[in-house]
């Protein structure tokens, strides 16, 4: 049976990582549901980019370019982060560029795997059912923030998990135990549990509060995103 763990920080992805896994990027806020988001609403392609200068470069015709900082869209960029920078007409069969603090840095980590796709809440069902069916070694990369743990990722890796250990996978990790006991324990409720942690807060602060809502509500999209070369398109 193929095998699954949850890695929790970029920082650690040295720790579980071997040459045939393929990795599941997540970061639940916001950057990985807003990757979903744009697909979902008929972007493209999507350009991960890991400095605020590389998205600058691309600030030219037939390019959307986003850039956040800690939750912030940055000076100079018209959109940031949020989901819902990436929806409507406009944003229709376009190639975003996009720069955040954690999720496009785990997406250039994760980008050495035969195989990266993307994951939030909003896509978990559909990503179930790929990984399912592949039948392959699984890791499962959470963003984090800045190298610190976070309980968002780790209830969506749990929750993926969750379900794969049923079918499909078997496990050795703690990380991977810890993941799928805390989404047991949160599931009935994730909003409210999730309601102290600390990107939340950092968000709320900001008066994010319409994307925390919406990146926690699961499976609102069929896409899954996956990695070619340098840039995300739809499987
Ligand atoms: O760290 C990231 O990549 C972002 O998702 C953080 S934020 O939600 O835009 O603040």
């Amino acid at each position: 049976m193929p095998n699954i763990e949850v890695c929790f920080t970029p920082e650690q992805f040295g720790l579980y990582y071997t040459k045939q896994h393929t990795v599941v990027v997540i970061d639940v806020l916001r950057a990985t549901s807003a990757i979903c988001t744009a697909f979902q609403h008929g972007v493209k392609k999507v350009i991960p980019v890991s400095t605020v200068e590389e998205a600058k470069s691309y600030q030219r015709p037939g390019f959307l370019v986003g850039a956040e900082r800690n939750g912030q869209i940055v000076e100079g960029f018209d959109c940031g982060n949020s989901p819902y920078s990436y929806m409507g007409e406009n944003v229709k069969d376009k190639t975003v560029v996009l720069t955040t603090t954690n999720g496009t840095k785990a997406i250039k980590i994760a980008s050495v795997a035969p195989e990266v796709i993307i994951s939030s809440l909003l896509n978990l069902e559909v990503v179930i059912t790929y990984l399912m069916e592949q039948k392959k070694d699984v890791l499962i990369l959470c963003s984090g923030w800045m190298g610190k743990y976070n309980l968002e990722d780790t209830i969506c890796a749990g929750a993926l998990v969750d379900e794969l250990l049923k079918v499909s996978h078997t496990s050795s990790e703690d990380s991977t135990i810890g993941a799928r006991n805390l989404y047991l324990t949160a599931r009935d409720n994730s909003f409210g549990f999730l309601k102290a942690s600390s990107h939340r807060r950092r968000l709320r602060k900001l008066n994010l509060n319409k994307d925390i809502k919406y990146c926690l509500e699961p499976n609102q999209t069929p896409v899954i995103p996956v990695l070619k070369g340098d840039y995300l398109e739809l499987i």
